[in-house]
């Protein structure tokens, strides 16, 4: 006996349900099934497969990830697929391929406990990476010096040797600040820069005006603070910098990301033991996901989908044509349904009526679809939209696959639950659906996936289940099951050897552009949203507990200007962007500046704060600016909060 059934305690599906004169019913698997594939039939049928689109999990097994873009691809015809990789790391991914070829982490997290600087940049790891920050701080016992750059003096700063309070959205004028100074004193790596990157000239023309106090003035970070980490970062023998959402979830967030790896540039802070580039990944598998192709632009292993030499082995293998052309990613699908472009829509683990920006908004395009399934492991505001909902299995601990973290290891984990009755295994699902549009894959277990995988991706290609149950984990790339690989990437930008060295890294010119919802009298805080440690995104997963520790949402602000607008602690404020207008309570938080509030997207049954934020995107990688709303506070009378009823207490 190795597993048991998961009791079920916390409202998950344990049936289908199908929509019937505008209600959902429950209904046989066989029904729902044929009720969706018939959908999805018809879809194609009328208007083509690139009206299909498909969202994948990226809590699931890589295996059940492959499934996706496999179904998406093989079966319906189209490259429209993708995950909450847009809303988070997308612009990290393709700010490193644009300087080093392929997007990711280039260190591993031992090499973190084994560092003399960690720069943390706009990530609040004590909160949102507890694992993680554990190995920091190993480091930072070992001897290393943490400097975190975050407008909030959030719990990670506590533990840190400098805390750079910016003002949102003002990361490029810092980093340019940065290697303004490490240029003028003499303190750049040149024997690096000469070998290995290309245009540093345009980059000391585009840094030039960055003056220690010109950036002092923009991003509010005193002049000697910056000046104390450009030496810090220089000097350093070996330096990390690691990044998050504070750099990705901006319009311009592919630029930010450009502007920190310009900085490792400048110091050969990359492709050595100890000195690398972090963007620590979101969801527990949001980096394999990725790799496994459930992304528009690339096929497993990060092969591009433009390149028919590369599309034709998985042609071969799944006897059926892939086109030559990127498909739509999570953002597009969302404007194409508001065009009309999109009419079907498949979304696994997903919740996006409350993850993405401006919910009406978000509703409103949902709306225009003929025809929304919805696959998830509780009914979410997103499954109460849709025609057919399929309870699944949580892929976390009630199946058999792989997991890749963010230091691109790859691990086995093994199935411990049988699902709740009724709930069926994700790829046991995609696998009923195929069949029901014309294709047999049969019923393949996890390990032959992955099999299936590695015969078609080579930086997988050495990691047998065997092998990565031996080695307890490897990262990628591993191309044979001999080789034992480096943990870090880019080695080669430091090879002697032209030829091995390859092509160089590229400084990203790039300028400033301030956050799109200006701040004005009617509007004068900036609104930042993230997270806290003890709930999860939308809350689905986490929002059926009540702890002491968890106080529902609340809107953090400083002391100055709780003083300012006279609020006490925990009284209710009506919180107005542009956009929508929401009740909360106050929270007066001394980790806050003045002219800066707070709040996480974790309890939308009690606060939306998605009414709140705003819906311009990245122009590369689509990632919305969740980081950067205006907004104005508004004191209300206790009793007005109350008739509003919007603050129910979580859970
Ligand atoms: N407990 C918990 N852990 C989680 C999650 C969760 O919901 N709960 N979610 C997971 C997911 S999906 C993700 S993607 C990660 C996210 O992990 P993080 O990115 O670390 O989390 P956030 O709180 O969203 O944002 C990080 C920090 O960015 C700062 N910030 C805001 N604006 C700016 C800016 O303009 N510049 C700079 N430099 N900093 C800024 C915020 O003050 C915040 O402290 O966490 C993962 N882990
Ligand atoms: N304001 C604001 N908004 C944000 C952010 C922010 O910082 N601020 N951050 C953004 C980020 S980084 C992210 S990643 C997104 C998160 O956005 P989402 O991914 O849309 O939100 P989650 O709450 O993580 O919901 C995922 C769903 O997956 C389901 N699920 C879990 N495991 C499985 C499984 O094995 N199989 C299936 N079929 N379903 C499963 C859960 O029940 C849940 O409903 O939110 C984004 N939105
Ligand atoms: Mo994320």
């Amino acid at each position: 006996m190795r597993s048991k059934t998961s009791t079920a305690p916390l409202n998950r599906l344990t049936s289908p349900l199908v929509r019937e004169n505008g209600e959902l019913r429950p209904a046989s698997w066989e029904e729902a099934l044929e009720r969706a594939a018939a959908g999805f039939r018809a879809g194609i049928d009328q208007h083509g497969p690139d009206s299909f689109g498909m969202l994948s999990c990226a809590r699931a097994t890589n295996e059940m990830n492959f499934m996706v873009q496999k179904f998406a691809r093989a079966v319906m015809g189209t490259n429209n697929v993708d995950s909450c990789n847009r809303t988070c790391h997308a612009p990290s991914v393709a700010g490193l391929a644009a300087a080093f070829g392929s997007g990711g982490g280039t260190s591993s997290y031992a090499e973190i406990e084994d560092t003399d600087l960690i720069v943390v940049w706009g990530g609040n790891p004590r909160s949102a990476h507890p694992i993680f920050f554990q190995h920091v701080l190993k480091g930072v016992r070992r001897g290393a010096k943490l400097f975190v750059i975050d407008p909030r003096r959030t719990s990670t700063a506590e533990w840190a040797d400098r805390w750079l309070g910016l003002n949102v959205g003002t990361d490029i004028p810092l980093a340019h600040a940065v290697g303004r100074e490490i240029l003028y004193s003499g303190l750049a790596n040149e024997t690096f820069i000469e070998r290995a990157t290309s245009g540093l000239e345009e980059y000391r023309a585009l840094v030039e005006p960055w003056t220690l106090s010109a950036a002092e003035a923009e991003t509010g970070v005193p002049a000697e603070a910056i000046r104390e980490l450009a030496h810090a970062y220089a000097l350093a023998d070996r330096a990390q910098l690691c990044w998050t959402l504070g750099i990705t979830e901006h319009h311009n967030a592919t630029d930010n990301v450009r502007a920190l790896i310009n900085l490792s540039l400048l110091t050969g802070h990359v492709g050595r033991h100890g000195a690398g580039l972090n963007p620590l990944r979101g969801q527990n598998n949001v980096q394999g996901g990725g790799d496994m192709g459930a992304i528009p632009d690339r096929l497993a292993g990060f092969q591009d989908i433009l390149d028919a030499d590369l599309r034709a082995p998985f042609e071969a293998a799944w006897g059926s044509a892939i086109q030559g052309r990127k498909g739509k990613n999570l953002t597009q699908m969302f404007e194409a349904m508001g065009e009309g472009d999109m009419k079907t829509l498949y979304v696994i683990g997903e919740n996006p009526v409350q993850s993405e920006p401006e919910t009406e908004k978000t509703t409103g395009r949902l709306r225009t679809l003929n025809h929304l399934v919805v696959q998830d492991i509780f009914l979410t505001r997103t499954a109460e939209l849709a025609d057919v909902v399929l309870p699944a299995s949580a892929s976390w601990c009630e199946s058999d696959g792989t997991f890749t973290n963010s230091e691109r290891r790859v691990q086995l984990v093994r199935k411990a639950l049988d699902p709740p009755q009724g709930a069926r295994d994700d790829i046991d699902i995609l696998c009923d659906m195929a069949e029901r549009l014309g294709t047999d894959w049969g019923r393949p277990s996890a390990e032959e996936i992955w099999d299936e995988l590695r015969s078609l991706s080579p930086i997988h290609r050495g990691m047998s289940y065997d092998h990565l149950a031996q080695r307890q984990g490897i990262q990628w790339p591993c191309y044979s099951e001999e080789a034992v690989e480096p943990s870090f990437l880019h080695g080669r930008l430091w090879s002697q050897d032209p030829q091995e060295r390859g092509e160089p890294a590229a400084f990203g010119i790039v300028g400033h552009s301030p956050p799109v919802d200006l701040l004005d009298e009617e509007y004068p805080f900036r609104l930042t949203t993230g997270r806290r440690l003890d709930d999860y995104n939308t809350g689905v997963q986490t929002s059926g507990f009540s702890s002491p520790m968890r106080r529902g949402e609340l809107l953090d602000l400083s002391p100055e200007d709780a003083d300012k607008l006279g609020i006490q602690d925990g009284e209710t404020v009506r919180v107005c962007s542009r956009r929508g207008s929401v009740l909360a309570p106050a929270s007066i938080d001394s980790s806050m500046r003045a002219g800066l509030v707070f709040m996480t997207f974790h309890f939308p049954d009690q606060v939306d704060t998605q009414l709140l934020t705003i819906d311009a995107t990245d122009p590369i990688a689509g990632t919305a600016e969740y980081k950067a709303a205006a907004v104005r506070i508004e004191r209300v009378a206790q009793t007005a909060g109350a008739a509003e009823g919007a603050l129910a207490s979580p859970g």
